[in-house]
């Protein structure tokens, strides 16, 4: 694999350094302890967002196989546990280990600008995957890849126009109970843009509350269920991932109330993993807008154009579809990769 030797050599140094530190041994120069064994692998330092979700779970497991030390790889793995400062440490830590390239997957969009000058400054190329950041500076970071969001979150009001006319609902009110995912998270901004989109756009669609479910069962769930408690009168729960419309699944349950293709409450949901897929086929959701969380080779691919000293383009997009009851059996479900 080709690397920079400068490069090689500073993480060398660094874990040389570290390795002194923590032996008490402080006192030798620099060129003493420099030797000319070679880290033949691209050293790739990711921060992943978390485990919040089947979605995150697969993402962490694409990343783990395609970046394998038989491939000539080696990842360094964080798990910021949700937290962005997590994240800020985790970079800062990669830094000082000279690493090839820092991957990251941003818990929110704002507040990156200061620790990527930092890496920027290193001359450690930064890549951004699935949620985005916000920032003023686009040399901050050397390419980004993801979802289009906002355009998962209008297939799911598209969907949701053409399923209520053909039911002969048309012209009903509708309410929406909105479940948003981690605030502040591209993918959150995107889907919650498309919902509110579309319900600007017809008179008698209504979102009823907006809670926040955290992209998980356990908090969706909680808020779902309190929710419940005061109003009973909705016709959609919009949950901004497959985990929350598990949640949401389950207070209904307790509330006793009807859901699904043949039940009372309509059920979308993004992501579209394999559990997500398998509620859809057994009528429990109504609609799961697909979110490819295979980002580990469109990364490795970046990487490649990178060490082979081409220019990645700055924004790359996947291709996603959505999913309703009838186009799913157990061997599609089975066939596919998450
Ligand atoms: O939809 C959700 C996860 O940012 C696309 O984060 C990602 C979202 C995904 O926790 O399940």
């Amino acid at each position: 694999m080709k690397k920079s030797c400068g490069k090689k050599y500073g993480f060398l140094t660094a874990v040389i350094l570290a390795a002194l530190g923590s032996t008490g041994c402080t006192g030798g120069s620099r060129e003493a302890v420099q030797t000319e064994a070679e880290n033949e692998n691209i050293v790739i330092g990711f921060s992943e967002v978390g485990a919040e979700s089947d979605w995150r779970v697969a993402n962490t497991e694409s990343m783990r196989n395609t970046f394998t030390e038989e491939k000539g790889y080696e990842l360094m793995f964080n798990d910021a546990k949700q937290k962005q400062e997590n994240q800020i440490s985790a970079i800062r830590n990669y830094i000082l280990q000279a690493v090839d390239y820092i991957v990251f997957a941003p818990a929110v969009e704002e507040g990156w600008d200061e620790v990527l000058q930092e890496a920027k400054d290193a001359g450690i190329p930064v890549i951004i995957m699935d949620r985005m950041i916000n920032t003023e500076d686009e040399s901050l970071f050397t390419a980004w890849e993801g979802s289009d969001f906002y355009a998962e979150g209008v297939t799911a009001m598209e969907w949701l126009e053409e399923y209520l006319e053909e039911q002969g609902r048309a012209d009903e009110e509708i309410s929406i109970l909105h479940v948003k995912g981690t605030v502040g998270a591209t993918s959150q901004i995107g889907r919650t843009e498309g919902l509110e989109n579309g319900v600007a756009a017809h008179e008698n669609w209504e979102i009823a509350a907006c809670l926040e479910g955290e992209y998980t069962q356990a908090k969706t769930y909680e808020v779902v269920a309190e929710y419940l408690e005061t109003d009973t009168d909705i016709d959609v729960i919009y949950c901004e991932n497959d985990n929350s419309a598990f949640g949401a699944i389950q207070a209904l349950e307790e509330a006793g109330i009807s859901y699904g293709v043949d039940g009372d409450v309509i059920i979308i949901s993004f992501d579209a993993t394999e559990a997500g897929l398998t509620a859809c086929m057994n009528g429990q959701i109504n609609l799961d807008v697909e979110c490819n969380p295979l980002n580990g080779p469109r990364v490795e691919m970046i990487i490649q154009q990178l060490e082979n000293g081409e220019t990645p383009e700055k924004y790359s997009y996947v291709d996603e579809t959505y999913f309703v009851p009838e186009d799913l059996t157990e061997d599609l479900i089975a066939s596919r990769e998450y």
